[in-house]
């Protein structure tokens, strides 16, 4: 987001999806034939993930697919992993993989605090436990121009939040990643004001496509992702999608975020994608896929409002002029 070009780089582009196709057809057959009438998950191997290993047989169990899964062509697990936006692990798009791989997910613990009835912290178990993990293949558009698809792993954002009995004063939801200079090396470099922070409108919260993920593909999140616990927002662009979140606090004011505060030319509180409203430097009309068969010459594809989720959250914005409250 503060490069000058943000199309200079490509990912690879090598896919694994035959790999894992069948790893989720033996995934159900395995759930079909052992009769399993529960979603759920077993933790103890979160330590252990490794990006660069191809995703191992049944680590996520889950028996729901969403039904705002798109069909599209998945971007492949590679590219998903090895061409990442998190700071905290330094700007390039190489670096996340390259330097959170000590990145310690576990034992991890979540603050929830504000205007809430039951607020508290939380072990990631016990935050996780109470909820059925379901599949849901979303598009994620980043707001410098290229966008996957992805099948990631975790339950609705909302479903969590009621567990806290938010007040009638808590207009707005905050999120806030980790800080922990001595685990994430980007933290020593002032490109942002550390902790990471973001944050939604309640009623986007608790919208049914706001997800908390905890995996993807199957796995459980690999580092350079956001373990444990991160959140996707398809509508909005990709920085909206805050990783390693150890706070979560309800507020009656919009809270501050950071890409906002770093540049509020550039970034609003909303940032819904929107074709039609150009970033100061550069256009949104399109993007760039990476996915399997988009190749350098057919991928540039038209952005859609709300990323192609308007069915799902256009009503949210009814009345605003989304030009000023981008
Ligand atoms: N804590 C934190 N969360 C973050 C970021 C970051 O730098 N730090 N980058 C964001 C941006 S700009 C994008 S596009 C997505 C990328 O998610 P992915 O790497 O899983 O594709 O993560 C978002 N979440
Ligand atoms: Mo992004």
């Amino acid at each position: 987001m503060l490069i000058k070009n943000p199309e200079s780089v490509l990912p690879s582009e090598i896919t694994d999806e035959r790999t894992f196709h069948e790893r989720r057809r033996l995934m159900r057959a395995a759930l079909i034939a052992a009769g399993a009438g529960l979603a759920g998950c077993s933790s103890e191997t979160g330590a252990e993930t490794n990006a660069a290993a191809p995703p191992k047989a049944r680590e996520l169990v889950t028996l729901k697919t969403s039904p705002f899964s798109t069909s599209e062509a998945m971007t492949s697990f590679h590219d998903a992993t090895h061409y990442n936006n998190y700071y905290e692990f330094g700007t390039g798009k190489d670096d996340p993989v390259a330097n959170a791989q000590d990145f310690k997910a576990r034992p991890w613990q979540v603050q929830i605090d504000g205007e809430c009835e039951a607020p508290g912290t939380l072990d990631l178990d016990s935050l996780i436990q109470p909820h059925a993990m379901e599949e849901r293949i979303y598009r994620l558009r980043c707001v410098e121009g290229w966008s996957m698809v992805i099948p990631w792993v975790g339950f609705g954002l909302g479903d969590l939040l009621k567990r806290f009995k938010p007040t009638s004063k808590a207009r707005y939801v905050a999120f806030q990643t980790l800080r922990d200079v001595k685990q994430m090396p980007g933290q020593r470099y002032r490109v942002l004001d550390w902790p990471y922070r973001e944050g939604l409108r309640i009623d986007e919260a608790m919208n049914p496509l706001s997800l908390l993920a905890v995996g993807m593909y199957g796995r459980w999140l690999p580092n350079q992702n956001g373990a444990p616990l991160r959140l996707v927002v398809p509508w909005k662009y990709g920085f909206k999608s805050i990783k390693a979140i150890v706070r979560i606090s309800f507020s009656e004011r919009q809270p501050a975020t950071s890409w906002n505060q770093s540049a509020p030319s550039e970034y609003g509180f909303y940032s819904n994608v929107n074709p039609d409203v150009s970033h100061p430097r550069w256009s949104q009309a399109t993007e760039r896929r990476i996915a399997s068969g988009a190749s350098l010459f057919n991928s540039r594809i038209k952005t859609l409002p709300f990323n192609g989720y308007g069915e799902q959250v256009a009503s949210l914005y009814t009345g605003m002029d989304l030009a000023k409250n981008f």
